[in-house]
């Protein structure tokens, strides 16, 4: 385990901390035993299918930032990830957006057919919570965590987020509107990302603010670059079906700033998510994945 000391943490690159996620998450799935195979498999075929593992690295991260370890950090990360990779599932099915690939391989329902893909999905959702409560360490801070979790994922979080970008679709675009669903759909799961990791370490609320806070905007910066991908990039490259959003007439960032707007939008929130970390000593390696994803092809 690494603690906030190790001054090889500054050097560490994302590969590292990805298969230091990886490793858990294999270790965390349901245990075969006691699983029926027929679940687990889809659960398992999504959630090792990769993907940039971005919001269990910033759990890491931000529990790094305040001094923790990992161990402290990891049950609270993987469940982030599983209840990530419940939502891609289920964004991808006939009923929502309907889509063939994803982390570079045919989709859930593609491979396992629909009612197994919603199941996948339900379970890994159920299970994250199991997770977090069963395995981190500092007891104290699961009842915390937990409200966490369930609110960013629910219905005043991701889940609210979906439903308004679905209704939002062919319908009004002004800014605000734009950065309701975005807060609600993306950035509310990355500020529970970096507040789980402080609540982890056990940090001082103001701490655990900043850090939530850093949270918020680099999901906002996240989702805007995600929009210009959308346009710019291909399915190659994205490992999920590119173009979607104006076929779609989703409301998106390009729609409302046009793609050099969207772009300056993104870097406009990077730099408030790292005005919130300013004063955090440990946050330098928090500095350097902003400054990665701002930068990411993918
Ligand atoms: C179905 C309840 C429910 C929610 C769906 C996450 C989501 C909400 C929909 C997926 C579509 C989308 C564009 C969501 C915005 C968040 C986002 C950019 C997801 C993709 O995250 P990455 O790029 O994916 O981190 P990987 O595969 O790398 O983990």
């Amino acid at each position: 385990m690494t603690d906030a000391s190790d001054s090889s943490v500054r050097t560490e690159g994302l590969e590292e901390l990805r298969a230091i996620v990886e490793a858990e998450l294999e270790r965390r799935l349901p245990p075969p035993e006691s699983t029926p195979e027929v679940l687990r498999e889809p659960m398992r075929y999504s959630l090792v299918a990769g993907g940039k593992r971005i919001r269990p690295i910033l759990v890491l991260l931000a529990c790094r930032a305040c001094g923790g370890r990992d161990d402290e950090a990891l049950p609270a990360a993987c469940a982030l990830e599983m209840i990530h990779t419940y939502s891609l599932i289920h964004d991808d099915l006939p009923a929502m957006d309907d889509d063939d690939l994803r982390r570079g391989k045919p989709t859930n329902h593609r491979v396992y057919g629909e009612a197994s893909a919603i199941l996948a999905g339900d379970a890994l959702l159920t299970h994250a919570f199991a997770v977090l409560a069963s395995d981190t360490p500092r007891r104290d801070r699961i009842p915390a965590m937990v409200q966490v979790l369930a609110h960013a994922a629910g219905p005043n979080g991701m889940v609210g987020g979906q439903a308004l970008d679905l209704a939002a679709e062919g319908g009004e675009t002004s800014p605000e509107h734009l950065v309701e669903i975005h807060e609600l759909k993306t950035a509310a799961l990355f500020a529970a990302a970096t507040r789980l990791g402080a609540e982890a370490a056990g940090a001082e609320p103001a701490t655990a603010n900043a850090l939530e806070r850093y949270g918020k905007h680099l999901g906002l910066a996240f989702q805007a670059i995600d929009d210009v991908l959308d346009v710019e990039s291909s399915s190659d490259v994205l490992g999920k079906t590119a173009g979607k959003d104006e076929r779609q007439a989703k409301l998106t960032s390009t729609v409302v700033h046009g793609v050099d707007g969207a772009r300056e939008e993104a870097a406009r929130q990077s730099r408030l998510a790292l005005d919130a970390i300013s004063g955090i000593a440990g946050a330098s390696t928090l500095v350097d994945l902003t400054e990665q994803l701002m930068e990411r092809i993918a």
